[in-house]
């Protein structure tokens, strides 16, 4: 079930094919989302090999800024990395193409790292996990944030964006699963797309550019949203990759950055199971950050 996009970094090829890289938006029903300036992809530079030296900059995670100095992902994208990993947001609409162009180019990945930062590609910051995860499954507590406020160099100086509304307190229970039902739904994302069968087995292509796609709504739970991202009703939805990023819930005209990808059905055609962000335990974590509506 889980879409952990660290599962893939940290176990062999073999199981690769069925357990990539966490949650991205998938290729049906599914579009480019310019401007969506405040969702980005997650990047790290890691050691492969346990030598210190990187191996891979690449695109694992996706998240959202909430304000102008913390990026909202996911405390399972933040988890249980090498040593001396460092940790990226960029608010570009495509990251996969400048990487296909430093690989091309023959750079390292620190020098690949290095140029995103000095072109104005990306930004580093530091990672902070909610401390209760993992929690259990009723609340796993898999929050977390980049934040650059102890950085000289914050996205805000980079990037021009509007920080996502978050909900306020118990504001999707208060709303009830029929209103919700009737409002509008969208994943962003930088992740891949759904399963594709193969030879080899399973392989999910594609992710590295923002995308977005309409969900339908399907149950709210004590900590969790669950949409649908079922083709024949129109919806897309999140994949591998996705990890992190924003659904978000259209109210009054307005979007609300209601739950973060966390989880889903393994080949990403079914569901996609959100994180809320208007309980008391995201509320807790989130105040560390930023001035909560
Ligand atoms: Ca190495
Ligand atoms: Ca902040």
């Amino acid at each position: 079930m889980i879409r952990k996009i660290l599962a893939v970094l940290t176990v062999g090829a073999a199981a690769c094919a069925a357990t990539l890289p966490a949650a991205a938006i998938n290729s049906y029903n599914s579009s480019p989302a310019p401007e969506r300036t405040e969702v980005g992809a997650f990047l790290a530079l890691w050691d492969t090999t346990g030598d210190a030296v990187p191996d891979r900059f690449d695109w694992v995670c996706s998240g959202t800024m909430v304000d102008d100095d913390t990026y909202l992902t996911a405390a399972h994208c933040t988890d249980d990395w090498p040593a001396g990993t460092r940790f990226y947001v960029s608010l570009d609409q495509d990251v996969q193409s400048r990487l296909d162009q430093a690989a091309a180019a023959g750079l390292t990945p620190a020098q690949t790292a290095a140029a995103f930062v000095a072109g104005g590609h990306a930004v580093e910051g530091d990672p902070h996990q909610d401390a209760a995860y993992p929690g259990t499954s009723a609340d796993a507590h898999d929050i977390g944030v980049i934040d650059f406020a102890d950085r000289q160099t914050t996205p805000a100086d980079v990037w021009s964006f509007t920080p996502a509304t978050l909900p306020t307190a118990g504001q999707l229970s208060a709303l009830g699963s029929r209103a919700l039902d009737a409002a509008p739904w969208l994943a962003v994302g930088y992740g891949t797309q759904e399963a594709v069968r193969g030879p080899g087995g399973h392989t999910h292509p594609g992710g590295g550019v923002r995308l977005k796609a309409p969900e339908g709504f399907n149950a709210l739970n004590k900590t969790w949203v669950r949409l649908a991202m079922t083709a024949p009703q129109g919806n897309g939805g999140a994949c591998y990759g996705d990890s992190g990023g924003p659904n978000f819930v259209t109210l009054n005209g307005r979007l609300v950055l209601a739950a973060t990808t966390i989880t889903g059905d393994t080949p990403c055609y079914a569901t996609n199971v959100a994180y809320r962000l208007d309980t008391v335990s995201a509320r807790t974590f989130l105040a560390l950050y930023v001035n909560l509506p």
